[in-house]
């Protein structure tokens, strides 16, 4: 429906980059909007395009029963939530956290009489209210909480609802984005090797992206291992071949000057599990070398 007084009302505490993309997601489309920043200077722009601008948290907090929180850290959550009264509220907190962190703040709303949702971002604000950008949040807690509000919170970015424990939103976000470090540090050391040579990393570039989109389905059959527990299931390069290739990526990364700091751990752990009598598994191995 285009009618407004339908479209659920929204609080949202938190006007940085990330907090005045989604609140300007819902002025658009027609959800009542009550705005708080600590710097006030910030709510002015959604002001003027119809938010209501509560002087205080507590105020804003009281004015809707949806409350969306997203502020730079878990300690800025506290300082902002401190002192409103939270009874009957549904709190959803955008605010990157650990998974300890949302798990405890899912026992403090309960004890407040609030019900929870924590949500982690897999976007950055340009990508936010376009829905071609491919950006969604990992949502994690009360999954009745979820489902009552999937609506509007689907407004800004796609929803992905990963289950009742309040910290699998944090851990999810936490994976996805320590293998995309992974990938960077990959690319960073590839682009090294290009550096003093008459190679242009716009021409590098392109091939790189390929190589790594062709390679990434390779995490289906990593999860299909762990799953049966069999790391030589559909195995295609073995441990054994992979660690005996290894000198000729640190001897190239010698020749070419390269610092081989980012490649040598994973090397390093690769020949751990060999050692243990691996070699006609995958690199799966690996994985349970860094569990303790
Ligand atoms: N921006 C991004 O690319 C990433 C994408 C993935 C998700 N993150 C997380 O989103 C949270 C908010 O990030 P942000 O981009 O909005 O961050 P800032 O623009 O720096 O705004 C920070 C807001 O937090 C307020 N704030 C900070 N400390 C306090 C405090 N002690 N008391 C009250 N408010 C506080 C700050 O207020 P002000 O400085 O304007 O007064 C902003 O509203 C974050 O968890 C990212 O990890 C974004």
């Amino acid at each position: 429906t285009q009618n407004n007084v339908e479209k659920t009302s929204v609080t949202m505490l938190g006007l940085g980059e990330m907090g005045t993309a989604l609140a300007r997601t819902w002025l658009a489309a027609g959800h009542p909007l009550t705005v708080w920043n600590r710097t006030p200077a910030r709510a002015v722009a959604l002001a003027a395009e119809g938010a209501r601008v509560a002087d205080s948290a507590t105020e804003a907090v009281a004015a809707n029963t949806l409350v969306i929180v997203c502020l730079l850290d878990d300690t800025a959550v506290d300082e902002v939530l401190d002192g409103t009264d939270l009874a009957g509220r549904d709190l959803v907190n955008l605010t990157t956290s650990t998974p300890a962190q949302a798990r405890a703040r899912a026992e403090w709303a309960r004890e407040r009489g609030a019900r929870y949702l924590d949500g982690g971002i897999m976007a950055v604000p340009p990508m936010i209210g376009i829905p071609e950008a491919g950006g969604y949040v990992f949502y994690s807690g009360s999954r009745d909480l979820f489902e009552r509000h999937q609506e509007t919170l689907g407004v800004p970015v796609g929803t992905t609802y990963v289950g009742e424990d309040a910290g699998f939103a944090a851990l999810h976000d936490v994976a996805l984005l320590s293998a995309m470090y992974g990938m960077f540090a990959g690319a960073a050391h590839a682009f090294a090797l290009i550096r003093k040579e008459d190679i242009d990393p716009a021409a590098l570039a392109p091939l790189l992206a390929d190589w790594l989109v062709a390679m990434a389905p390779a995490v289906h059959q990593t999860a299909d291992q762990l799953r049966s527990g069999d790391y030589t299931k559909g195995v295609v390069s073995n441990l054994a071949m992979q660690v005996a290739g290894t000198p000729t990526f640190l001897s190239t990364a010698e020749q070419q000057g390269v610092s081989p700091e980012l490649l040598s751990p994973y090397f390093e752990l690769m020949r751990r599990r060999l050692a243990e009598g691996s070699g006609e598994e995958s690199l799966t191995g690996v994985i349970d070398l860094l569990v303790h």
